[in-house]
């Protein structure tokens, strides 16, 4: 019998590709092209499976011209890359990479957190360019993250993750989120306090996005928002860039109403907004907060556990519905 065919999107580890070469026919984009949404089409001709991650979009149109698709796997935990009613109106399975990217993503959060508060990559620049000649009291002051109230926009399982951490911070967290957590699971997250959006953001000495992106969440960060927080404030964004207005974070951290952002994510990455890089109050990352070697690992590996169950039995390990 032959085997079915898919279609790995993005480059993953050779020896996952090796391990789904023993249940597929595959088709591999080892290099570094981002497929058009007309080669992603083409690709997928014939194909019953398909491993992708966020620049991948599985849409109304794309279902129309892969009939034969049965099963997408996204390496990654958000899915907004997937239309999720065209897919279950076709009948396709769709999965995601919950759970193994968890404790690490948290990581990236607080890193990039402290990072902007304390102002530890505009210090490494001003270094680099041989401008430490003298001592200053003031000399690339930032922010105090002990001791500080941490706000949580978006309280799943990285969210939790992260408040967790702010015990040994001795910092008061205080989230936000679609629904309020058990007195449970508040407990075990430092003791977070579930406030308004806007309690939040007008309270928090450093405020993290964590939610999933939807229609919903589009720009649920813009103007308005940011001229709650306070002017000593920090932003830092893990979670996707469409849920801030760029141009909005760019006016504010320009005009010094917020202290610093560390973005992780951007609206229309990779190609981000250039006067970004004018601003010496932001720290930037290329969509790393799950990169770490072992964690990359783990969700090549998820993402290809669930298309070998899916497409196998018909079960997803991790479906979305
Ligand atoms: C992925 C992420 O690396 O899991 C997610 O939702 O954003 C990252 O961990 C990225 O989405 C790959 O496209």
């Amino acid at each position: 019998m032959s085997k079915p065919a898919i279609l790995i999107a993005r480059a993953i580890f050779p020896d996952v590709l090796h391990r789904l070469e023993q249940y597929f026919e595959v088709e591999s984009n080892q290099g570094d092209e981002i497929f058009s949404p007309e080669e992603l089409i083409r690709r997928l001709q014939g194909k019953e499976g398909a491993i992708v991650t966020g620049s991948s979009r599985i849409n109304a149109s794309v279902l129309a011209a892969c009939p034969q698709l049965k099963m997408v796997a996204n390496m990654a935990v958000g899915y907004d890359n997937l239309d999720v009613p065209a897919m279950q109106a076709a009948g396709v399975l769709a999965s995601n990479t919950p759970d193994v990217l968890t404790e690490t993503t948290a990581d990236f959060g607080w890193a990039l957190m402290m990072a902007t508060a304390r102002r530890i990559t505009e210090a490494e620049h001003f270094l680099r360019a041989g401008k430490w000649n003298k001592w200053h009291y003031d000399l690339m002051s930032g922010a105090d993250i002990h001791g500080s109230t941490l706000g949580i926009l978006g309280m799943g399982r990285i969210g939790q993750a992260i408040a967790r951490r702010a015990q040994g911070f001795g910092m008061e967290v205080m989230y936000h989120n679609r629904s309020r957590l058990s007195t449970e699971q508040e407990a075990q997250a430092n003791q977070a306090r579930y406030v308004s959006k806007q309690a939040l953001f007008e309270e928090a000495d450093h405020i993290i996005l964590v939610l999933p992106y939807s229609a919903a969440s589009h720009h649920a960060v813009g103007a308005e928002e940011l001229a709650m927080m306070k002017p000593t404030a920090t932003l830092t964004n893990i979670a996707r860039g469409g849920i801030v207005d760029d141009q909005a974070l760019i006016a504010a951290l320009r005009e010094r109403r917020i202290a610093a952002a560390g973005l992780d994510v951007f609206e229309n990455e990779p190609a981000f907004a250039p006067a970004f890089l004018k601003l010496d109050n932001v720290v930037l990352t290329p969509h790393i907060a799950s990169a770490s070697v072992k964690t990359r690992r783990a969700m090549a590996n998820c993402a290809a556990d669930n298309l070998i169950a899916g497409l196998l039995t018909g079960q997803a390990k991790n479906p979305l519905w």
